[in-house]
């Protein structure tokens, strides 16, 4: 989607956040006019904005119903509601609707990777940006991880590797990628997407216009995505054929491979649990498609250390280890998180659960030695599934979550962060959650062991 536009309108950008500015910085420096809007009072991009354009008009009443006069173009951040007003009016005049990938993707020179999954994408996106950065290759690294797309645009960028959200494919024209991933799907932003097929529609556009296109054999129901006459390479967890990855057993433990040769063992990778095996392997598929050596590209997958907040050991004291996964924000990561702790556990949930069934998550824990502690906007329907499994207690903050926590859990027990829910409904992200919980576990030791955490 070329930015040098001839017709010299302005274009409307909705959302106000870490996109919105993206796409200031990005329209000051072609000198193309904006006007900014945002349903929120007081949108966190606000100053950005105005720093990056002085003289961009932003609608204080939020966004408009009509196609403002002299626009031309809007450009749609991931979090805005598509059924606003503006969008049918846009439909009905004919005013293209575009997203910040589409801008980004007109302009980007060098390949690209995208990675799209219910769970894994950050993972597996900052796991492929360690491997070819590791190999000596120029990557950039970003999207729905962090670092707007827009943000990343850079000449000497030798290879971009984008995670990518259902909302922002939903938003997007296809991407020309050199290879892309759906990881895995399971339910996640249904109050927002309707259904699971609308879920699944979005995260199939990563596709339609790839070179390559990485599968997952562990589900196949998911390889009827990719429309016929794409190259695609496989991963999964079993032993892998022709130039696919997976798992072989040599010296007596699990490698990964491609084909019939062991490339790594599992034992070396940082990161712990199947999933994240599995996590790896996509990343090694993905970037086998770079054009560099693969054994060039294993060192920085050796070397990967886990995101923060992913299952993240926070304490160990009085035999009881706790464990900060606040980024299981959806039911699909929560029963990975509690389906690789072993032992009892007392589970931390709760948030915005984003219109899911918590049935998954009361079958994972049926028959297990479990409590649930759980707060947030969603705690009753929670609550509602998991009584019938385990104890419940329902607290009103983190605080309350810890200390109602270390009053139940027992030695050998592990106390579980992994809310199934997104944090919006009390803190500014999931980090921030996981770090309310860090905090207040690290004082409740402190004050326990007299000061000495
Ligand atoms: N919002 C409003 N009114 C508006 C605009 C936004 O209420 O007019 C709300 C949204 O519903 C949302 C929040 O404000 O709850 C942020 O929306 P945004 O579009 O301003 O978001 P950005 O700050 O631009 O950040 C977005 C991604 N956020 C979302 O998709 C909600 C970020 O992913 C991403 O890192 C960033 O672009 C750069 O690409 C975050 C995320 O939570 C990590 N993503 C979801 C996920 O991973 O599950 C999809
Ligand atoms: P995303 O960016 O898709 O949210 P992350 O890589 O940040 O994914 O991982 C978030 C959480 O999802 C992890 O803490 C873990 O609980 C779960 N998870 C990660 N990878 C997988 C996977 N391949 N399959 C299922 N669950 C996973």
């Amino acid at each position: 989607m070329p930015s040098n536009r001839q017709s010299g309108g302005a274009t409307l950008v909705l959302g106000m956040g870490g996109t919105g500015v993206s796409c200031a910085r990005f329209l000051a420096a072609r000198g193309i006019r904006a006007v900014f809007a945002d349903t929120r009072a007081l949108p966190p991009g606000l100053a950005a904005i105005r720093a990056a354009m002085p003289a961009a008009e932003i609608l204080s009443a939020g966004p408009p119903t009509a196609v403002p006069a002299g626009v031309d173009r809007i450009l749609v951040s991931p979090g805005v509601d598509l059924h606003l007003p503006v969008f049918a009016a846009a439909r009905q005049q004919g005013v293209p609707v575009l997203s910040d990938i589409d801008l980004f993707a007109g302009e980007a020179s060098a390949p690209i990777t995208a990675i799209t999954g219910s769970n894994g994408k950050s993972t597996v996106t900052s796991m492929v940006g360690a491997m070819l950065k590791g190999a000596g290759v120029r990557a950039a690294v970003g999207g729905n991880l962090g670092t707007p797309a827009l943000e990343l645009l850079d000449p000497a960028v030798e290879h971009y590797v984008l995670e990518l959200s259902s909302f922002q494919l939903e938003r997007s024209a296809p991407v020309a990628a050199a290879a892309a991933v759906v990881l895995n799907i399971t339910p996640d932003h249904l109050d927002v997407h309707g259904d699971l097929a609308a879920y699944r529609l979005a995260k199939a556009r990563i596709y339609t216009r790839c070179e390559l296109a990485v599968i997952n054999r562990d589900a196949p129901e998911l390889a009827g995505l990719v429309q016929s006459g794409i190259r695609t390479l496989s991963f999964g967890l079993d032993a892998p054929a022709g130039q696919d990855f997976g798992l072989l057993v040599r010296d007596g433990g699990p490698w990964l491979a491609r084909g019939r040769e062991p490339l790594l063992p599992v034992a070396e990778l940082q990161v712990t649990g199947r999933h994240n095996v599995a996590n790896a392997l996509a990343a090694l598929a993905l970037s086998s498609a770079s054009g560099t050596s693969i054994y060039a590209l294993l060192p920085g997958l050796r070397a990967y250390q886990p995101l923060p907040h992913r299952m993240a050991t926070v304490a160990r004291w009085q035999g009881i280890t706790w464990i900060d996964d606040s980024k299981a924000t959806n039911v699909g990561a929560a029963v990975t998180s509690v389906g690789s702790v072993t032992g009892p556990l007392v589970l931390i949930a709760g948030g915005d659960g984003k219109g899911a069934s918590f049935a998954t998550l009361a079958a994972a824990l049926r028959g297990r030695e479990c409590v649930a502690v759980l707060l947030g906007r969603d705690r009753e329907a929670l609550a509602a599934e998991l009584a019938t499994v385990c104890p419940v207690h329902r607290v009103a903050d983190m605080q309350l979550a810890v200390s109602t926590a270390a009053s139940v859990a027992r030695p050998g027990w592990t106390v579980l962060l992994a809310p199934a829910c997104s944090s919006l409904d009390m803190y500014r992200d999931y980090a921030a959650r996981g770090t309310a919980f860090a905090l207040a576990v690290r004082s409740l030791v402190a004050n326990a062991s007299g000061g000495t955490p």
